[in-house]
């Protein structure tokens, strides 16, 4: 199906060849997991070379590929390959090329090279119902890990105390990793939109943002979730108030037929019309599946369809007092969203 849909595609562009070098497209289109090896898709052939260490994986993965055990270096393999496939005009994804593999291609490669961009980006943009499982699976282990690490979050532990346990709590959970570095950023430091965890103490009166996400079958998760330790200071409860309700009437918003850059300015206009949206200073979110940040991105002026995943995370950040980000993942549905990652915002205060 995907094969088809691409070799559609490929047609449509004139190409008699395309090959694939990126890691989540190669997966998308192959279900080889591999970290290494690539794909020759031509009208009536689908090659997928790899080198030794991976035989046997693609055998048993990738089963609408013929299997190319190659050296290495991919370069002669690929050469050879397109002669023997006789592609004339191969497409490659110049998205996710050095200048270096580029020009070795150019070099050595029997045929016209032709540049394309986000053709098997554009198709994983709608999940399949499949993808939509190992998604859901994916915020669950979250989900579980959130609620886990209420339990341990307490004044005298460190944010990198915290890190840990989220990634051990996913792993033990099923997850094959974290999606991220987890972010963990306390006190002041919430101020940073992308705090990485540091030796910081948490303290009383700490406002903590935690954002973090699980791989689960190759499909990742991307949860943010800010809460309090102890009493914070008023004007950061009034914040996460308005966050939460730009989070909630933002998903009301997103719909089929809805742009991802509509969705980003009403949540602006939202958040401006409260008196805080200069403070917002990066976008309303992101496509999500197999990569942290993919297609769409929040300046499309693609509508969202029907099964897109999408992540929505508003945020204010005031330097010197703190910050909130809350973020929902969300699948476009016909009648409003499912909310991956349902479980209850209003402030925790611990
Ligand atoms: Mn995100």
């Amino acid at each position: 199906m995907k094969l088809r849909k691409l070799r559609e595609k490929l047609s449509q562009l004139g190409l008699d060849g395309m090959l694939v070098t990126n890691q989540y497209n190669r997966r998308y289109i192959s279900d080889f997991t591999g970290s290494a090896g690539v794909l020759l898709i031509s009208p009536s052939e689908a090659k997928l070379l790899v080198d030794g260490r991976y035989t046997d994986q693609a055998m048993d993965q990738a089963k609408e590929f013929e299997i190319v055990q190659s050296p290495r270096n991919l370069l002669q393999a690929i050469t050879d390959q397109v002669e023997q496939m006789g592609i004339k005009r191969l497409g490659y994804e110049a998205d996710h090329l050095s200048v270096t593999q580029f020009n070795q291609y150019k070099d050595n490669i029997n045929a016209e090279l032709a540049a394309t961009s986000k053709i098997i980006e554009t198709l994983r943009i709608v999940k399949t119902e499949d993808e939509l499982v190992q998604m859901r699976g994916a915020a669950q282990i979250a989900e579980k890990a959130f609620q886990h690490i209420l339990t341990v979050i307490k004044p005298g532990i460190t944010e990198r105390d915290i890190s840990a346990e989220l990634i051990f709590q996913m792993q033990k959970l099923g997850a094959s990793g974290p999606a991220n570095d987890p972010i963990v950023a306390s006190g002041w430091r919430s101020a940073l939109p992308h705090g990485r965890a540091t030796d910081k103490v948490i303290e009383n009166g700490d406002i903590l943002t935690m954002d973090f996400g699980a791989i689960y079958n190759g499909y990742l998760s991307d949860m943010t979730r800010t809460l309090a330790i102890g009493e914070p200071p008023a004007e950061l409860k009034k914040i996460y108030n308005i966050v939460l309700d730009t989070l909630e009437h933002s998903k009301e918003k997103a719909m089929p037929g809805v742009t991802p850059r509509e969705l980003d300015k009403f949540a602006r206009d939202y958040l401006d019309a409260q008196g805080y949206g200069k403070y917002f200073i990066h976008s309303i979110g992101h496509g999500l599946g197999l990569d942290l940040h993919e297609d769409p991105f929040s300046s499309s002026e693609e509508v969202f369809e029907e099964n897109m995943v999408f992540t929505i995370e508003p945020g204010v950040y005031i330097s010197g007092l703190g910050g909130v980000r809350i973020e929902d993942d969300v699948v476009i549905k016909k009648d409003g969203v499912e909310v991956l990652t349902p479980s209850n915002k209003k402030l925790i205060i611990l």
